[in-house]
């Protein structure tokens, strides 16, 4: 096994975007409703990588991309090819050295490290698939690569604010489309990690506290939270185009069919893992939980096709 010093994950964390567009690609052409999707000509005249005639025949890899690789390594790994990597450009993090690293690394820095983003982009994954190929994995499950609330430390993925756009931690929707592509012409197959049971922590309850679960009270919400992660500056409703301000792209959730307050279960914080309704209702943490009734009614009305990535991938 390849592995690397995670010196990304020990120097200040890079300032984030917040420039106007904080995205690498147009905002124009980033849908707001999953209605704006036109599917047909996603789907029409292009070819299919085959699912298999059975998932248990696969040989699963499960990639936590925020830490799996920045593209930067240099030494010590090889291309698709089986070629020898050799030293372009900035590349910055060295082969992990077991005898010497092991015993100096900074235990504190690296610990504080591991609660932020640690840079592990789509550039990095691609840039491996000839390691992974050569360990005999037939399938990548690449974690959530979605927009994830602005400003927040959700590296694991799990705290999506916009389920149709992929992090600018973590790439671009087409650099996204050509690690698939690249996966594919290499024999392996990929599974997006797409979360419908929460969002992240996109709205406050009221007065920006805590809730907790408790007998199934609903609890009240102030609103959704602003791209600065302030909270009740956006209406808890879909929202028309006067609430745009703080809303798009980087405040409440996207896309749009998502704004509705039926979307949310509004039933605080889970305490009892064990006990029933309370781990299905209730918030993961700070991650809002979605409630997945009316999910089903928007899906089976058709507002939300079963199949979004998986068309346009
Ligand atoms: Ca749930």
């Amino acid at each position: 096994m390849v592995r690397y010093k995670a010196c990304c994950a020990l120097k200040q964390e890079s300032p984030r975007i917040m420039a106007e567009n904080p995205f690498d690609i147009p905002l124009s052409s980033i849908e707001r409703r999953i209605s704006d999707i036109d599917f047909k000509t996603l789907i029409e005249n292009r070819p299919f990588y085959p699912s298999p005639a059975s998932w248990s025949d696969e040989v699963l890899y499960f990639l936590f991309l925020d830490r799996f690789s920045d593209s930067k390594e240099y030494g010590g790994f090889c291309d698709a090819d089986g070629n020898p990597v050799t030293v372009q450009g900035e590349r910055t993090t060295p082969l992990f050295n077991d005898q010497t690293d092991s015993s100096t690394a900074e235990k504190e820095s690296w610990f504080e490290a591991g609660k932020k983003w640690c840079g592990g982009t789509i550039a990095g994954m691609k840039e491996k698939l000839g390691y992974l190929k050569r360990l005999g994995i037939t399938a990548i499950w690449v974690s959530p690569v979605f927009k994830q609330v602005t400003g927040s430390n959700d590296y694991h993925g799990y705290g999506i604010q916009n389920f149709l756009n992929v992090d600018p931690h973590f790439g671009t929707r087409d650099e996204l489309k050509g690690f698939v592509k690249a996966a594919h012409e290499a024999g392996i197959r990929v599974i997006l990690d797409i979360i419908i049971n929460h969002a992240g922590d996109v709205f406050a309850y009221e007065g920006n506290q805590r809730y907790f679960y408790y007998n199934g009270e609903k609890w009240p919400v102030s609103g959704y939270r602003l791209s600065s992660g302030e909270a009740g500056g956006i209406p808890f409703c879909e929202a028309p185009a006067s609430f745009e301000k703080g809303a798009w792209p980087g405040g409440a959730v996207w896309p749009e069919e998502l704004q509705s307050s039926d979307t949310w279960t509004c039933r605080g914080e889970i305490r009892q893992w064990d006990s029933f309704p309370e781990f299905l209702d209730g918030d993961f943490c700070s991650l809002k939980d979605i409630n997945l009734l009316h999910l089903l009614i928007l899906t089976v009305s058709g507002l939300i096709p079963l199949s979004i990535w998986s068309q346009e991938l």
